[in-house]
Parts: C-alpha cells; sequence; structure tokens
C-alpha cells in the first residue's frame, strides 16, 4: 500500500506528563493516565510518492514548512529507517472543530500520523508498537493510540514506554474555554524550563508517581470521588511546579481560577465535580456521567462549554470519507 488515512482523538490527562527522562527517545519523567475524547478528531493522510523532492504536509488545506514540516519529516524517518522504504511522502492532515479549543491537538495529530504513515509504509504495528511509535512524535500522542481511559507507563527504555488501556467508571469532561489564544510557550519549552528552574521539579516528580499509583487503584475500585480529587490535585501540582519557573511561567489566568472557584462552589451543593487544566488557561471539569448536563450550564457563564466522552483509539479510516 502506498496511501493510507487515519483518525484519532485528543486525550484529557488525569494524571499529567510534565517532563522527559530521555527526549532523544521521548521516555517520560513519570507515567500518566488519560482519557481519549469522542470529539475534536484529527484525520491524516500520508501518500507515498517517490516523485516528490522531500516530505511535504498541509493542514486543513493549507501548505505547512518551517518547524512544523521539520518535525513531521523527522518522525517520517524514524517510520522510513523501519520499513527500509526511502520514499518521501505527501502528508494531508485535518483538525476537527475549533482549532484552538484548549485541546492537545500534537497528541490527535502523531496518533493519526503514527498510524496512516506505518501502513502507507507497509508496517503492521499492534497497538503497543503503534503507542511507542507516536510516542516520539509528540509524548502525549503515546495515549492517543488507545481508546478510553489510558495508561502511559513511563518505562525503563523504548520498549516499556508505551500505553494501554485501563478499567475505569465513566466519565464526562466539560471543556471550557475561557481563552481561545494560542498559548505563548509551548509545552515543550515549558517542560524544558521546569525541568531546569523548578525547585519543585523533584517533588512533582514524585508526588506524581504516587499519584498514578493511587490514581490506578481508584480506577480498579470505581471510586469516582477518589479519582476526581487526585486529579484535581495532580493538575494544580503541575501549575505550581511550572508557576516557580525561572523566568515564572503561567498558563493559569484569573478567568481559569474563577471556574476552578465554580466547580468547588457545585461541589458545596452537592454535586461531585473535579477540576483539571493542561498548559494553557482553558480548565476541564470531570463529572459523573448524569451530572454532566448541570454541570455544563453552571459553567455556561464563564466560557464556551463543550461536553466530552470517552472515544476511540487511532483508527483507519475510508480516504473518501475523510475530506482532506
Ligand atoms: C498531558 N500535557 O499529560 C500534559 C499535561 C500538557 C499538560 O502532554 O514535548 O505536547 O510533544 O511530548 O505531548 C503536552 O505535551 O509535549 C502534554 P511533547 P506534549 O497531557
Amino acid at each position: 500500500m502506498t496511501k493510507a488515512t487515519a483518525r484519532a482523538y485528543p486525550n484529557m490527562a488525569l494524571v499529567k506528563y510534565w517532563g522527559k527522562r530521555d527526549p532523544e527517545l521521548m521516555l517520560p519523567l513519570t507515567g500518566s493516565l488519560s482519557m481519549t475524547l469522542d470529539r475534536f478528531a484529527t484525520t491524516t493522510s500520508v501518500t507515498r510518492d517517490p516523485d516528490l523532492g522531500g516530505d511535504a504536509f498541509q493542514l486543513n488545506g493549507e501548505p505547512v514548512t518551517g518547524d512544523a514540516l521539520r518535525r513531521v519529516t523527522r518522525f517520517l524517518d524514524l517510520v522510513r529507517e523501519r520499513s527500509g522504504i526511502r520514499e518521501p511522502a505527501l502528508v494531508r492532515s485535518r483538525n476537527d472543530g475549533p482549532t484552538a479549543a484548549g485541546l492537545a491537538s500534537s497528541a490527535s495529530g502523531f496518533a493519526a500520523l503514527a498510524l496512516a504513515a506505518s501502513k502507507a509504509y507497509g508496517l503492521s504495528l499492534d497497538p503497543r508498537d503503534l503507542s511507542r511509535l507516536a510516542r516520539r512524535g509528540s509524548g502525549s500522542a503515546t495515549r492517543s493510540i488507545v481508546p478510553g481511559m489510558a495508561v502511559w507507563h513511563a518505562g525503563e527504555d523504548d520498549e516499556s514506554s508505551f500505553a494501554e488501556p485501563v478499567g475505569a467508571p465513566e466519565i464526562r469532561m466539560i471543556v471550557v474555554v475561557v481563552d481561545a489564544a494560542r498559548k505563548e510557550i509551548s509545552s515543550r519549552e515549558a517542560m524544558r524550563r521546569t525541568a531546569l528552574t523548578s525547585p519543585y521539579h523533584r517533588a512533582w516528580a514524585e508526588s506524581t508517581e504516587q499519584s498514578l499509583a493511587a490514581m490506578l487503584e481508584a480506577c480498579r475500585d470505581e471510586d469516582f470521588t477518589r479519582m476526581g480529587r487526585i486529579a484535581e490535585t495532580n493538575a494544580l501540582r503541575m501549575h505550581a511546579a511550572i508557576l516557580a519557573c525561572d523566568p515564572p511561567i503561567r498558563y493559569l489566568e484569573p478567568k481559569s481560577l474563577e471556574v476552578f472557584d465554580a466547580i468547588r462552589a457545585l461541589r458545596e451543593q452537592g454535586v461531585e465535580v473535579y477540576g483539571t487544566a493542561d498548559a494553557g488557561a482553558n480548565v476541564v471539569a470531570i463529572a459523573r456521567p448524569e451530572d454532566a448536563r448541570r454541570v455544563a450550564e453552571a459553567l455556561a457563564d464563564h466560557g464556551t462549554v463543550t461536553e466530552v466522552g470517552p472515544g476511540p483509539g487511532a483508527e483507519l479510516v475510508d480516504e473518501a470519507e475523510a475530506d482532506l
């Protein structure tokens, strides 16, 4: 096959990945856990073409050059190395929904690219090896190969650092977009700065290992309350470590904190809901399915709300329905 098309969805971490032990192999400082979402998909086709002078990349119909193209090429080089086929490729990709939804498009992007590229270059990878490959593009993409709740094992080496499914009670997430602007400092740069300058970096790593072990227990016990508490604490600890960088980095805005306050107010009214936030100002509420609508209504004053549930893992799709 010389062409393949794949779709993957972003994920939202309940125990965050924030730091690399090995930036070359993309081995993380700690394991992490997330839910793959059922909205905001990325669909990507990869077409091998020996007549191209080099790889080409189109995103939402527009040609992309510079660093973003180099990152795609470096990723395709890994696939070419494994397949022994050296041909360049045309990569066409489309992000669904609002691009600045505050959701990690690099996770869905590299998960879809890993599957489409591996097929187009004739590789047949099982989910574990696909997850290891996606990891080399972007850490969070490791988890977007997997449907629903996923744990990414930190691992010891390239072999052992992959994501797999975890049994857990069904939850909903209510994404509250308070600021749709593109963030100024990338996760990659902020992670690096945290490792180099934040005095809380080591404490972050230690507490996250404990949080992940506790979260896996809570998932197994179907204990929503414990899952929510761990997720909120872990997110705020990540932001605390980031705030302590030199020079400082602050992703949370006054509006973000207002959403965390509104979430706490809902809890005081008896609705069990918890908050999390990634490397940006937007906040995500975590609720039981039966409470999701009430939470969405209560948070609608603070920003644009979207309710999301557990979504599928990376999958091959028909080029004709992909509308690239
Ligand atoms: C996560 N984030 O666990 C954490 C929480 C953002 C905050 O993974 O350098 O875009 O490509 O591995 O995957 C964002 O980091 O960074 C991220 P790279 P990535 O979802």
